[in-house]
């Protein structure tokens, strides 16, 4: 079990008004939105993973448009492009639990925000992320300004606790403020390190976010932060929504499918696709067409 700090969610945050949620979320990187996902979307967002044969599932398969992937081999299974599994994936793209703070944050003027990577990530016993980003970071999804009363921040991630995370779950580590550090966390360097891939638990100054099921981690990705390893027996099982700035790519550049587009309303499709291809007349692509894999893939 780690010995982490852990980051106790203050309930008095959850009437505060928007001065104060601005002021805490500039300081800290990060905030806890309680009860984000509901009782009702966790139970369909469930009956999802279950009807999916996690034992047999493997990178380079595909439930429908959904793509299985990892990161590597401890951080577990994920879900790539989960937004085309169904309904509440699609009700969860401008959740009104966080889609008017995630605009707040990254729009600038008429910037559209749009969905940069979303995915759902299983994780045993034994998983965790290693530590990852950090204020030194010079990339724009690190970027984090409030320039002359303006926000502009590069990439906020939604990650929703769909599995209690609590001690021993696998929670996410993060350490407060270091979205404006100017020194690299000591341990970051090394903790990519194949053999002996460093977790967040134990690492300096690094706090464990325990959360409730359907709470949300709201945080921009300059923060530094990883996950503990999971000790318990069991799942955890999370949900993450990047958005971004539209000019900024999506990550895998999934290609939606027709029967999703012409089922989402129109806001939703910006969100997914905003700026749709464009072709001469006549012009169509074939899958294969393009045969390298994603940069940081
Ligand atoms: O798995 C976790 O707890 C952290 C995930 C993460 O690194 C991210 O969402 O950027
Ligand atoms: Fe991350």
């Amino acid at each position: 079990m780690t010995a982490n700090p852990i980051w106790r969610h203050d309930p008095r945050e959850d009437f505060l008004g928007q001065e104060e949620l601005d002021y805490l979320f500039d300081l800290r990187g990060f905030r806890v939105l309680k009860g984000a996902v509901t009782p009702d979307q966790l139970a369909r967002i469930h009956a999802w993973v279950d009807a999916q044969p996690l034992t047999t599932l493997g990178p380079g398969d595909w439930v429908g448009d959904v793509e299985v992937h990892t990161y590597g081999s401890k951080d577990g299974l994920n879900f790539q492009n989960i937004i085309e599994g169904g309904p509440v994936f699609e009700e969860l793209i401008d959740s009104p639990s966080w889609i008017d703070q995630v605009r707040r944050y990254i729009q600038v003027d008429d910037h559209a925000l749009s969905i940069e990577e979303n995915f759902l990530n299983v994780r045993q016993s034994g998983g965790f992320i290693p530590i990852h980003s950090g204020g030194t970071l010079v990339r724009f999804t690190s970027w984090f300004r409030n320039h002359a009363g303006k926000w502009s921040v590069g990439q906020i991630n939604i990650l929703m606790a769909l599995t209690k995370v609590g001690p021993g779950d696998g929670a996410t580590t993060v350490v407060p403020g270091s979205h404006k550090s100017h020194l690299d966390h000591p341990q970051r360097g090394r903790a990519w390190n194949p053999s002996d891939p460093i977790s967040g638990a134990d690492a300096l100054a690094m706090v464990e976010v325990h959360l409730d099921p359907g709470d949300a981690l709201m945080f921009t990705d300059a923060l530094t932060h990883g996950s503990a390893p999971r000790t318990n027996d069991g799942e955890r099982r999370v949900l993450i929504y990047r958005y971004a700035p539209h000019l900024l790519a999506n990550r895998f550049h999934f290609v939606p499918s027709p029967e999703f587009l012409a089922r989402l309303t129109a806001e939703r499709r910006r969100l997914v696709m905003p700026t749709p291809p464009r072709f001469r007349p006549g012009r169509t692509i074939a899958s294969d067409e393009f045969g390298h894999d994603p940069i940081g893939g």
